[in-house]
């Protein structure tokens, strides 16, 4: 049986950044995010005796059990859904993002968040949201944020077992329909360093990681209620200061993570001088050289214009708060 789904990709206005338990993927710290409209996966997947090895095809490319890109990530998921659900039959998946993958616009939090949907329903699992963004987050911890729709938390929790350690939303995309975030893409490389490896090393060696697990809860609040009030200056105002703090932690690292090249600085400057002109827009960076910038819609369009004319922008995607995962019936193979 084929199953197929879509998912879409979500920013966090305040970010993850660091596991306490790398085999559950636990968060040191909680994070709220914004699943957005415009970028999505759409994935397919069978089960069939007729595999002898699980296929991977991401975007056209294969990728195969020992390679080390399928190994720890797809690899890895598909040993915890076997131990869960017992069932040991190969899979055949195949991925299409329609954005850049792996350039910090977080093509793994739509590709597990679609993959978690498609396999429980393969696998004869239903799974409610909670239960849907738990096992999305073992994929990947930004995935348990895309199972939901509009402005969504994703909690720490407590507990060992990660079981309290899951998103759920805040608010839907109707409540706050104005709210745009503009995808200012710099470079369409894959990025040097993954998020993987260089949260892992920041947690190993940034001297001030600990002041960030101890600042976050205050982001938190704020977000949370500026969402919740559609207070657009507290959400962005905090989303940027979130931002640069955990861009503090990576540029600490040893050795330092610099995710930034010249056009993202353009972007930054440009953003703050706009602002001081009255043109209000606030921006949040991921670990990659995209710059998204958050705005109102009355202003969406006049940024977009200012932002597609500086020297080494590639592209721009205009993009609001959207659906969380669902199923669709059009199959990719
Ligand atoms: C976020 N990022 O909150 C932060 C901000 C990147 C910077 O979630 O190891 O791909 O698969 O759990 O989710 C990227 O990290 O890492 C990420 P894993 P993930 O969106």
């Amino acid at each position: 049986m084929k199953v197929s789904a879509i998912a879409n990709s979500n920013i966090a206005l305040v970010k993850y950044w660091g596991k306490r338990d790398k085999e559950f993927m636990l968060p040191f710290n909680g994070s709220i995010s914004m699943t957005v409209n415009d970028m999505f996966t759409h994935t397919t997947v069978e089960f069939d005796k007729k595999y002898t090895e699980d296929i991977l095809i991401v975007n056209g490319k294969g990728l195969k059990p020992g390679e080390e890109d399928y190994d720890e990530y797809v690899g890895a998921f598909m040993k915890v859904v076997r131990q869960l659900t017992g069932n040991q039959t190969k899979i055949k998946i195949v991925s299409k993002n329609n954005y850049p993958t792996a350039a910090g616009l977080a093509s793994s939090a739509s590709g597990f968040a679609a993959l978690s949907l498609a396999v429980s329903k393969a696998f004869g699992m239903p799974l409610n949201e909670k239960a849907l963004s738990i096992l999305a987050r073992r994929g990947s911890g930004s995935a348990s944020r895309s199972i939901s729709a509009g402005f969504v938390e994703w909690h720490r929790g407590e507990k060992k077992d990660g079981s309290d350690s899951f998103a759920e939303q805040i608010a839907p995309p109707e409540h706050w329909p104005e709210f745009r975030m503009i995808a200012v893409i710099t470079s369409k490389k894959e990025k040097k360093v993954k998020s993987r490896a260089g949260m892992a090393q920041t947690v190993a060696t940034c001297p001030f990681y600990p002041k960030w697990v101890e600042t976050v809860p205050i982001d938190l609040d704020a977000i949370r209620k500026g969402i919740k009030e559609k207070n657009f200056t507290l959400v962005g105002t905090t989303a940027e200061h979130n931002c640069l703090k955990m861009h503090a932690t990576m540029i600490a690292t040893r050795p330092a993570i610099i995710y930034w090249n010249p056009a993202t600085m353009e972007v930054i400057h440009s953003i703050m001088d706009w602002r001081d002109e009255g043109l209000e827009s606030y921006f949040t960076i991921d670990a990659g050289p995209q710059v998204k910038v958050l705005c109102m819609e009355k202003d969406s369009k006049e940024l977009a214009k200012r932002l597609g004319a500086l020297k080494g922008v590639d592209e721009i995607i205009v993009t609001r708060p959207g659906p969380g995962a669902r199923f669709t019936d059009e199959h990719l193979f």
